[in-house]
């Protein structure tokens, strides 16, 4: 049996840092780690294939190799998805889809033969026995989470590792909070279900076997959801599996109270983590009721950011606007927010409800929701009737986001986060693509770009202030281009 494994195109939106990726030749930043998961499950003598089509082309060779399809995707690359699916049907292959995109919306896909849906461990196996037996069903789901303990290491000799620039790895699934506009709880549950640490530590053990050395995404929900695994167990196994090495530098995503544990962030630091990704959402403390934020109620939450910077993380963060409390001062509020807080990445979005949230069962029963979302929210689209007049909120979300990412305001936040940060110590080494991506960040942003005299002015202000973080400052203004573009799109 050839299996092939089919990824489909993200649109260029912020995360896809299409425009950064550019700067150091990589076609992607993360590789598909749900199908590569995926393939480490089906039969050992199946031929199994992989076609990312963020990475590379989609060609009538392959298709004519498969005898069966297997295809992955979030809702944001539904429309790719899509072509997909209608070139392997007009091929006559059979097609089995799963992931997030195919769990919340299967109706909408009637070309697909099969639907193996929710987690893998779960359903695949009796998909696979029922295929054997030669009567496999049209749906397979579950209700019920499975051990992690049980997953095996993704495959990952069958994607081009050198095309991506990240690898990804996952401890943990499932968050225990319940924010309302959230899907991770209905899909994974509220108790965090952990991998243990042997096999997080033979899942990076193979990326080095394979010669990865670059950054490691941890794409845990809430990384912190089990803070005593992490201290006694994950944590200090990863600042020992370090030693030795270069330095593999790890980010991932946790919730605010991340700032009220020195010890959580000693650890992580000291384990090679140097970015964390936090869900901020927005400084209005009626909009965090409404969301039901708890976990970020009541803070200062500047000040936690600036402690967790501190630490020795760079914090990237989340923000929404179009909660029901929300007042045309809000604009003003977060973009003074983002400017103090000197998060630099910070990702703001209108709110959306995707498919399985309270937030879209509320909307619904209020008889206020629009239609699909499109899974992206931070392409300036909503799918709801908000109580803001729908074009204020528009035009404020447009002007705020192309105010954070103009040169001015973008190139500020990174001094005032330089300023902030503790870096860790980490040995990390200098590569010909970083080398290439400072020569053609120089030309591009110090040369041809509108930023120039910010780019010229903040590496000069690093090289004085914080001569360490020269290349920390080359990366973030090549984020900044990309976020421009990006937010430029978006504006239209
Ligand atoms: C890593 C990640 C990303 C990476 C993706 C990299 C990549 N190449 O895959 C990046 C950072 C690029 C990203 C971006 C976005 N993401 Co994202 N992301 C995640 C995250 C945190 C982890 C995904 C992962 O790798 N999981 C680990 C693997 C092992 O799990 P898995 O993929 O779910 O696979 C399992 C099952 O789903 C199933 N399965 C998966 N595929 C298949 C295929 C078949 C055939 C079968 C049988 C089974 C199967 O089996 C696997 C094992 O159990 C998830 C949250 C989550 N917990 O899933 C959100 C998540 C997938 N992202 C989400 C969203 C919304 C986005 C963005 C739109 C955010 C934004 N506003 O910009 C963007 C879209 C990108 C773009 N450019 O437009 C949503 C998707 C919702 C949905 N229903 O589609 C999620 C669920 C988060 C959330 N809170 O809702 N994301
Ligand atoms: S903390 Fe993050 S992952 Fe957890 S429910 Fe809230 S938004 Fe979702």
């Amino acid at each position: 049996m050839n299996a092939l494994l089919l990824y489909p195109k993200f649109p260029d939106t912020f995360w896809s840092f299409k425009h950064a990726l550019k700067f150091i030749r990589k076609r992607a930043s993360l590789p598909p780690l749900g199908l590569l998961t995926v393939a480490a499950m089906l039969p050992g003598p199946w031929a199994k294939r992989l076609v990312d089509v963020n990475v590379r082309k989609f060609r009538e060779k392959d298709l004519a190799w498969a005898d069966l399809v297997f295809v992955s995707g979030m809702i944001a690359q539904r429309d790719s998805a899509r072509e997909l699916i209608a070139r392997c049907r007009a091929a006559g292959k059979t097609i089995v889809a799963g992931g997030p995109l195919f769990t919340v919306e299967h109706e909408q896909f009637p070309e697909v033969d099969h639907f193996v849906l929710n987690e893998a461990e779960e359903t695949l196996p009796e998909f696979l026995r029922d295929l054997e037996r030669g009567g496999a069903r049209r749906v397979y789901a579950s209700a019920s989470f499975p051990d992690l303990r049980q997953t095996p290491g993704p495959l990952w000799e069958l994607a081009d590792l050198a095309r991506y620039a990240t690898m990804s790895l996952q401890f943990s699934r499932g968050c225990p909070f319940d924010c309302e506009f959230c899907n991770i709880t209905s899909m994974f549950g509220h108790r965090p279900r952990t991998k243990t640490t042997a096999q997080v530590i033979a899942e990076l053990d193979s990326l080095a076997r394979l010669g990865w050395r670059g950054s490691v995404f941890f794409v845990d929900d809430n990384f912190i959801g089990n803070k005593r695994a992490l201290k006694e167990d994950l944590l200090p196994a990863l600042i020992e599996w370090q030693k030795g090495k270069r330095g593999v530098p790890f980010f991932t995503e946790a919730s605010i109270n991340l700032a009220d544990d020195e010890e959580l962030m000693r650890l992580m630091v000291e384990a090679g983590f140097n970015q964390v990704f936090i869900g901020i959402e927005t400084p209005e403390e009626a909009s965090l009721t409404e969301c039901n934020k708890r976990q970020n109620r009541g803070r200062d939450l500047v000040a936690d950011v600036k402690r967790i910077q501190r630490a020795g993380l760079e914090v990237q963060g989340g923000f929404i606007l179009g909660f029901d409390h929300d007042t045309p001062g809000v604009f003003e509020r977060q973009i003074e927010f983002i400017q103090k807080s000197g998060i630099v990445t910070a990702m703001v979005g209108l709110l959306q409800a995707m498919p399985g949230t309270k937030l879209h069962q509320r909307l619904h029963r209020q008889g206020r929701l629009l239609g699909d979302t499109s899974g992206d929210n931070v392409d300036g689209t909503t799918n709801f009737l908000s109580r803001m007049n729908p074009e204020t909120l528009r035009r404020g979300y447009r002007s705020l986001v192309e105010y954070i990412y103009s040169p001015g305001p973008y190139y500020q936040r990174i001094r005032t986060f330089l300023r902030e940060y503790r870096p860790p110590r980490m040995s990390s080494s200098l590569n010909w693509r970083s080398i290439m991506a400072f020569v053609h960040a120089n030309f591009r942003l110090g040369v041809l770009g509108r930023e120039r005299f910010h780019y010229w002015g903040l590496l000069l202000w690093t090289f004085v202030r914080r001569p360490s973080q020269l290349s920390l400052a080359v990366t973030l203004s090549i984020y900044g281009y990309h976020f421009r573009k990006v937010s430029r799109a978006c504006s239209r």
